[in-house]
């Protein structure tokens, strides 16, 4: 944004952030290539690390942990000094953080400080005029209200009303979101999410439940097949597991389209054929059960329909065939397949990346199979990893999965006697179709919150009409962002230092509180409290209205949340233990060590007949990709420095990210007679982007690859290339199926 659109939003003149980097950040290997220049903000040199621990200077230490959707949760400590963070850093007493942050951490301190913040609640005059007009709190309030009031008036419910929630702010406190709405009635709630929904069925079907094994237990594996996932950038923490794993012997594995910075740190890299992972995996199994191989003894004390599932490998699937889906030589197919079923333990990561196509459910299937198939599933060492759901239930919400029914959380019951369940769904990979069709009542009023869905929901040109039939659209968030663009009211709400909250991983197994660190910046306002602003116009308007807790206090209603069954998952005896030090669940161990799954059969299922039931193949059968529709594959995975929408917005990230890139094969572009930084259109059936063109030899020649990310001085949209099209699994457990995000096409041209 220029300095008149500052001005217009209220904010300051641009203050850059520009800090040294220093030896705190280079702990971990796989930050690679950051060189020496400026990155995120880092410990003044006057705070000395002191002898007993903390540092020089007087700063009250508070405990943070990062709300972001991510796998590597960290617990962090932020350093105040005279009311203000100073810096912070990864919490040691966390062994999985290990008090690194990665880039993005480390610049938090520069983000909450950010003279683009939303400081005030402010009002478009005019949706994408970006003519901003500053309200009170209680104007602002007072409008949103007037018009849900009026919601319930013209519909006699309150389904005109629509929340939009992902995974922008993760956490316990998030869920006041449902809270504060559950408490008015039935609404219209966009559910499921983007994110990883295809595997969660699949390996529910499998084995009853996700569950991965604790990622810090990965160093005991003799051999680690890294398939479809970028931990180099997605889960820098975890990289120093797969790296001890290596130093013990383990050879590593890296299975992606991409040549990746993780394929990059393999011992092995395998370019396959995207979308036919599972053919691979299958592949495998095949030369296995040839060779003999088979876990026997595993398998008998596990496995249910494994005599049908060989049945169909025997039928159906050969190495050649896997070879000529797959693109992958035979030889090498039956040699890895070899080293894996002897490696004892050997495990698969599969990324999420991986589950992003319309068979991506069906592939997870095959690679699980793999790995019971070897006995390597309830050993340590061994795994099926993907997520985990040990930890969700007592913690709270990851897109469509439901809070915990304490305070902070959800009022089960509506004032007219309505349970929160009962009310109208919509599917939010869908969410422009799903707006644009919603009738009887339609979304008049949609809130958003925790959530970006014109930069991370699809197929933008129908996401903005979408849009357009809102009566009223009111965003909670930090920047004006792309959604901002397209809303009526912004409400300004605070960052992690400003609010109290707690969150856990869905891949490690740690919870940590979020202290209060310094009071709310600007007029910046935490969820609760805009709850509680809103519950009391409502009930001033309309008497009875909400029966959301009027006098809640943020603090007391987060230490309400921990339950008995919380306290006994972490063993702690109440949420203020977290104070003293983040918790690990449960007893070290794999998951499924026990042989009690969660499955109809109480086994492993390598026939399930829920699955069946449910639409799909009972066995983890081959499932063909989306047929392709346009000459280049466009892949739109995510950013080393960048979250989502989040972080490349910022000023000093720029370093970083200057410009958005579309990544070429050198031969690629000189059929095109594209040149390296070349500005270029990509166009596909849903829309057309310009931006620079990079070539390289990392990619395959019938893809192109563009970062999801949101550039502040760029109108850059990854979603004008990617439509709605459904992946096969993911509404069993998540309300909705996921997205096939990487079974996209386009064509790219030189403008
Ligand atoms: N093309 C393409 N699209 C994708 C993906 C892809 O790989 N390719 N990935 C998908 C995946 S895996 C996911 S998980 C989704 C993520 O989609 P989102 O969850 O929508 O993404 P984010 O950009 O992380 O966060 C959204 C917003 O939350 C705001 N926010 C941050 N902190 C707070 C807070 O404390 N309170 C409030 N109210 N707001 C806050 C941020 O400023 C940001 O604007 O995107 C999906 N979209
Ligand atoms: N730095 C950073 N960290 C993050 C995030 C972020 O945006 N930035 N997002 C967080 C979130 S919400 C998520 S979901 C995770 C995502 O974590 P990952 O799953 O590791 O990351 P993605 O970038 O979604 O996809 C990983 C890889 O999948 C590959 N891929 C796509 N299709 C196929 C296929 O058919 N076969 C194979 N073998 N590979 C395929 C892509 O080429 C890509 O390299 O990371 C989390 N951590
Ligand atoms: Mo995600």
């Amino acid at each position: 944004m220029n300095k008149t659109d500052r001005a217009a939003r209220g904010c300051d003149n641009g203050r850059r952030f520009f800090l040294k980097g220093t030896a705190a950040m280079g702990t971990l290997g796989a930050l690679g290539a950051l060189g020496s220049g400026p990155c995120g903000l880092l410990r003044p040199a006057q705070a000395a690390p002191l002898k007993g621990g903390g540092y020089a200077g007087g700063y009250a230490v508070h405990r943070q942990v990062c709300p972001r959707n991510c796998y590597d949760t960290c617990m962090m400590l932020s350093h105040v000094k005279d009311g203000r963070v100073e810096f912070v850093e990864g919490d040691t007493a966390c062994t999985f953080t290990g008090g690194g942050l990665c880039v993005k951490g480390n610049s938090y301190v520069g983000s909450a400080y950010s003279p683009d913040r939303i400081k005030y609640p402010m009002e478009q005059q005019g949706r994408g005029t970006g003519k901003w007009k500053r309200l009170s709190w209680d104007e602002a309030i007072d409008k949103i209200a007037r018009k849900i009031v009026e919601c319930k008036q013209k519909d006699g419910s309150l389904l005109g009303v629509g929340l939009n929630r992902l995974s922008g702010h993760q956490g316990v406190t998030p869920n006041v979101a449902d809270g504060m709405f559950a408490s008015m009635g039935y609404i219209t709630r966009l559910v499921g999410t983007p994110c990883w929904p295809a595997g969660i069925d699949a390996q529910s079907y499998d084995m009853g439940k996700m569950l991965a094994d604790d990622p810090e237990e990965m160093p005991e594996s003799r051999y680690v097949i890294l398939w479809g996932g970028n931990p180099a950038y997605c889960s820098i923490h975890s990289m120093k597991y797969v790296y001890a794993a290596r130093e013990r012997g383990a050879k590593i594995l890296c299975i992606d389209p991409v040549f990746t910075q993780t394929a990059a740190k393999a011992d092995e890299y395998w370019q396959i054929r995207t979308g036919t992972d599972g053919a691979l995996a299958l592949g495998m199994c095949r030369h296995i059960l040839d060779k003999g191989l088979a876990d026997q003894s595993w398998l008998a004390a596990n496995a249910s329909g494994y005599d049908e599932f060989v049945a169909y490998l025997r039928d159906n699937v050969t190495v050649e065939w896997a070879s000529k889906e797959t693109g992958i030589p035979e030889d090498k197919i039956r040699a890895v397949a070899e080293e894996f079923a002897t490696a004892k333990p050997a495990t698969i990561w599969m990324g999420y990346g991986l589950q992003r196509h319309t068979n991506g459910g069906a592939t997870i299937r095959s690679i699980d199979t793999l790995c019971a198939m070897t006995g390597n599933i309830g050993v340590t060492g061994g795994g099926a990893r993907y997520g985990s759901l040990l930890n969700y239930v007592f913690t709270g919400a990851h897109g469509a999965f439901q809070p915990p029914s304490g305070s902070v959380g959800v009022q089960t019951t509506a004032p007219d006697g309505s349970v929160k369940n009962a009310r109208r769904t919509l599917n939010i990979n869908k969410m422009a179709e799903m707006l644009l069709t919603a009738d009887n009542p339609p979304v008049r009023l949609l809130w958003v919150t925790g959530c970006n869905p014109v930069s991370q929901i699809f197929d933008h040109q129908k996401m903005l009409k979408a849009l357009a039939r809102m009566e009223m659209t009111v965003v909670v968030d930090l920047f004006f962002n792309q959604t901002v663009e397209q809303a009526d009211i912004v409400l300004p709400v605070t960052t992690l230092f400003e609010e109290w909250n707690a969150n856990a991983g869905y891949w490690h197994r740690w919870v940590g509180i979020n202290e209060k660190a310094i009071e709310p910046l600007h007029e910046a306002k935490c969820q609760v409290d805009i709850a509680k602003l809103l519950t009391a116009r409502l009930n001033q308007l309309s008497p009875g209205f909400s029966t959301f807790p009027a006098d809640a206090d943020p603090r007391t209603l987060l230490m309400a949340e921990c339950g008995q069954a919380m306290k006994d998952h972490f063993g702690i005896a109440s949420m203020e233990d977290l104070l003293k030090a983040p918790a690990k669940a449960g007893k070290p161990g794999p998951a499924w060590s026990d042989g009690k799954y969660l499955t109809p059969s109480g086994r492993y299922e390598f026939k399930s007949d829920i699955c069946a039931r449910n639409g799909f193949n009972a066995l983890p059968v081959y499932v063909p990709g989306r047929k392709p529709f346009g000459p280049l594959r466009v892949l739109t995975p995510h950013a080393k420095f960048g979250l989502h929408s989040q972080f490349i917005n910022l000023e000093w990230m720029e370093d970083f990210n200057p410009e958005p890139i579309v990544y070429i094969h050198p031969e690629t572009a000189a059929a095109r007679s594209i040149r390296d930084g070349d500005m270029v259109e990509v166009k596909a059936r849903t829309g057309a982007t310009r931006l620079r063109a990079r070539l390289t030899g990392n990619m395959p020649r019938d893809h192109i690859l563009l970062y999801e990310a949101w550039f502040r001085n760029n109108t850059y949209n990854c979603q004008n290339l990617v439509d709605e099209e459904s992946a096969d699994m993911g509404e069993w457990k998540t309300g909705a199926p996921g997205v096939a995000i990487h079974d996209q096409f386009a064509d790219v041209a030189r403008v």
